[in-house]
């Protein structure tokens, strides 16, 4: 078989590219049914939920989020407070994933506030989201805006 030099240069680099994607990441980060809520017209915050799952067999921490749609994203949690009233709270040092887990993202639970929406969430709409994670890995997402009240819609 004659190899050209083009077939040389064409193998080279298909082996970066898998050098490229076999690079150290034993963490690996996807996200399932990502969701978000229509906010009313002068709301200035909104949040986002999902459920992140990890099918590495390392640990990862999503340490910060972000999105064009408002000024910055925290991670939050809620809990009881010493009133019996839940409240939320930045999640300090960021949200753990455990090796071969998930955790959910859902109301009166985690979640990602959006805070300082530059305009209001409407149903059908979606917004882009990214994570980024303490191994530096960014993911990448597009959360759906559904509506608050489904007794409304049907
Ligand atoms: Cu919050």
């Amino acid at each position: 078989m004659r190899i050209s030099k083009k077939t040389i240069l064409s193998l080279w680099s298909v082996s970066l590219l898998s050098l490229a994607a076999a690079s150290p990441s034993w963490a690996e980060i996807t996200v399932d049914n990502p969701k978000s809520y229509e906010t009313s017209s002068h709301a200035s915050v909104g949040a986002a939920f999902m459920t992140i799952k990890n099918s590495g067999d390392q640990a990862e921490t999503i340490i910060a989020a972000s999105s064009d749609i408002c000024d910055h994203v925290e991670i939050h949690t809620m809990s009881e407070n010493e009133n019996g009233l839940m409240q939320m709270r930045k999640l300090e040092g960021g949200l753990e994933i455990p090796a071969n887990g998930a955790v959910e993202l859902a109301p009166m639970g985690y979640h990602f506030m959006l805070i300082g929406l530059k305009n209001p969430l409407e149903v059908g709409s979606s917004i882009h989201l990214t994570l980024e994670t303490k191994n530096n890995q960014k993911i990448e997402i597009t959360v759906p805006v559904d509506t608050r009240n489904k007794s409304k819609k049907n």
